[in-house]
C-alpha cells in the first residue's frame, strides 16, 4: 500500500484566513473554505479556528461523523500529522484563558457582559458606592409599589400572530413632534453625578447615540446648558420641572429654558409634593456628609428624619402645587406641557381637559406614595374609563419597564411610549457607551419581541389590545366608575 502523505501542522498554519480556511477537527484534516457561509451556526466560530485546530468546539457541538457526512470529499485534505506538532503550533492553539475563565467576582464586569437592564443594576449594586447605590435604587417604605410596577408588566401576557413576513420592522416613532428610534425615554432622574462621574452628560450624549431622548431633571448635578453641550445641537431634550416653593425661581427657570430651542417639552412632576420615606437610603449613616448636589441652590444637609438623599434635598418642592397653576406656568413657558405622575382615570382625564400635550402615568418610580397603584394598573385604568385620552394627547409610562417586550406591551395599550429610569442611572457607571449600550439592549429586545409578535411597525399597533391578554391584570383593577344617576349623585358628594 502506498504510504499516505499526512499534512503537517505548519502546512495547515498556511491556510488561515476566511477565503482560505484549513482546520484540524479529530485528527483529520479539513478545507471549509466552502462551508464555512453555509454552517448553520455562523461562518465566524469557523473562521475563529482557520488554520488551527478546532477538535474541542466542533465536539461540543456535533457529533464526531457529521464532518464527515457533511463535507464533499474534495474539501478532506486527510489525515494531521501529529508528530509534526511543535511549538508554534502549539501556542498558536493555546487557548484564550481570558475568554475561559468566569468573570473575577472582585472586579466590575465589562460592558459586553452585561446582556440586560436588570445587570446594570446588579452590577451597580455590588461595585457602585452604597449611598448613592441605597439613594437610586431605593424606593419608598415597604416597596409595595416598587415591587407591583414590576410584577404587573410579568403579569400582561402577549398573544401572538404568526406567519407574518418579518423580515423588514421598524420601530421609529415621535414623541411630541420629535423623532425618536424607539418610543423609549431616559425617564428624569436627580444627581447622576452619584452613579459616575459624567452623570447626566453620560445620559444625555448615550439617548443622542441611541437615538431616544433624555428628559433631564431640575435636581440633576450639571447645569441645563452643560447638559445641552454634551450632545449634538440637533439632538431634542425634555425637561422635567419641579415647581420650587420660591415661585419667582422657576419663573426664572421657565424663562432661562424657553431660549433653549433644543429642550422641547416640560414635564411638570406632581406626585411629590413631599419627599417619601426611603428606608435604605437612610440606613446608610456613615457618608450622609456627603455633598452631592451641585445643581440650582439646594444644599444636601442630613436631616432629623434620617438623611436619604432626596429627603435632605427636596425640601424646595412646592407642595401647594394645583390644577389652577396650569395658567401660570404657561404664562413662563411656549413648550408643550406634561403632567407627570398621573395615578388614576379622573386626573387623566383632568390633565386633558386643561389642555395638556400629555401625561406620564407615572408614580416615581414606587419613590412616592406606598401602595399606589402599579402604572400598568393605571394605564389600564385610563384606557377602561377614558379611551379618549389616548387619542387626543400622548400618554407615556413608566416604572418597572425593564425589557424592550414591556415597551411593545405599552404601546399596544395605547402609550406614546415609555420611561426608563434606575437601569440607565446605574448605566452611568459605565459613562456614555454604558448608557448607549443599554440603548441597544432595549432596542433589539424590542425588535425581537415584535417579530415574534408579528408586528412590523409599532405606530400600526399602537392601543391594538387584540395583542394582548390583561385577564391576570384586571381583576386588580378598581370598580368601573358609575355612571348615569348614581354617578351623578356620586359626583355630587
Ligand atoms: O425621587 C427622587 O429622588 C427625586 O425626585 C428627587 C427630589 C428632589 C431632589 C432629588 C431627587
Amino acid at each position: 500500500m502506498p504510504q499516505v502523505q499526512k499534512i503537517t501542522s505548519s502546512e495547515v498554519a498556511k491556510h488561515a484566513l476566511a477565503e482560505d480556511c484549513w482546520i484540524v477537527v479529530n485528527g483529520k484534516v479539513y478545507d471549509l473554505t466552502k462551508f464555512a457561509p453555509n454552517h448553520p451556526g455562523g461562518a465566524e466560530i469557523i473562521h475563529q479556528f482557520a488554520g488551527k485546530d478546532g477538535t474541542k468546539t466542533y465536539n461540543m457541538y456535533h457529533s464526531k461523523e457529521l464532518i464527515e457526512k457533511e463535507l464533499v470529499d474534495e474539501d478532506k485534505k486527510g489525515d494531521f500529522d501529529e508528530s509534526s506538532i511543535d511549538s508554534k503550533w502549539t501556542d498558536a492553539n493555546k487557548e484564550d484563558e481570558s475568554a475561559k475563565s468566569p468573570l473575577d467576582p472582585e472586579q466590575k464586569p465589562p460592558l459586553a457582559a452585561l446582556i440586560n437592564a436588570d445587570d446594570f443594576e446588579r452590577s451597580f449594586e455590588k461595585y457602585g458606592p452604597r449611598k448613592p447605590w441605597a439613594y437610586i435604587t431605593g424606593a419608598s417604605n415597604d416597596l409595595l409599589t416598587y415591587d407591583a410596577n414590576k410584577t404587573c408588566w410579568h403579569k400582561l401576557w402577549f398573544r401572538p400572530r404568526i406567519m407574518r413576513d418579518v423580515k423588514a420592522i421598524t420601530t421609529r416613532t415621535k414623541m411630541l413632534g420629535q423623532e425618536v428610534t424607539m418610543p423609549l425615554l431616559i425617564a428624569p432622574m436627580g444627581i447622576a453625578k452619584t452613579a459616575g462621574d459624567e452623570g447626566e452628560l453620560a445620559l444625555g450624549a448615550g439617548a443622542a447615540r441611541g437615538g431616544i431622548i433624555h428628559v433631564q431633571s431640575t435636581a440633576a448635578s450639571f447645569s441645563v446648558e452643560d447638559i445641552l453641550a454634551a450632545v449634538p445641537k440637533t439632538h431634542p431634550y425634555f425637561f422635567q420641572l419641579y415647581v420650587d416653593r420660591n415661585r419667582k425661581k422657576t419663573e426664572e427657570l421657565l424663562q432661562r429654558l424657553e431660549t433653549m430651542d433644543q429642550i422641547k417639552a416640560i414635564f411638570v412632576t406632581v406626585d411629590l409634593p413631599v419627599v417619601s420615606k426611603r428606608e435604605a437610603d437612610e440606613r446608610v449613616l456613615e457618608e450622609q456628609k456627603v455633598s452631592l448636589y451641585s445643581g440650582d441652590g439646594v444644599t444636601n444637609k442630613p436631616d432629623k428624619k434620617g438623611g436619604g438623599l432626596a429627603r435632605t434635598t427636596g425640601g424646595f418642592i412646592e407642595w401647594q402645587l394645583t390644577w389652577n397653576d396650569l395658567p401660570w406656568i404657561k404664562r413662563f413657558t411656549s413648550k408643550p406641557i406634561v403632567i407627570k405622575g398621573i395615578q388614576t382615570a379622573a386626573d387623566a382625564k383632568l390633565a386633558l381637559e386643561l389642555g395638556c400635550a400629555g401625561i406620564v402615568v407615572s408614580n416615581h418610580g414606587g419613590r412616592a406614595l406606598d401602595n399606589a397603584p402599579a402604572t400598568l394598573l393605571s394605564l389600564l385604568e385610563i384606557r377602561r374609563d377614558c379611551p379618549e385620552v389616548f387619542t387626543r394627547m400622548e400618554v407615556y409610562v413608566d416604572g418597572g419597564v425593564r425589557r424592550g417586550s414591556d415597551i411593545l406591551k405599552a404601546v399596544m395599550i395605547g402609550a406614546q411610549g415609555v420611561g426608563v429610569g434606575r437601569p440607565f442611572q446605574c448605566a452611568v457607571a459605565y459613562n456614555t457607551n454604558g448608557v448607549e449600550h443599554l440603548c441597544d439592549i432595549f432596542q433589539d429586545e424590542l425588535e425581537t419581541a415584535m417579530r415574534l409578535c408579528g408586528v412590523t411597525d409599532l405606530n400600526k399597533v399602537r392601543g391594538d389590545m387584540q395583542y394582548l391578554n390583561t385577564s391576570e391584570l384586571d381583576q386588580f383593577l378598581p370598580p368601573k366608575p358609575q355612571t348615569g344617576l348614581f354617578g351623578f349623585l356620586r359626583s355630587k358628594l
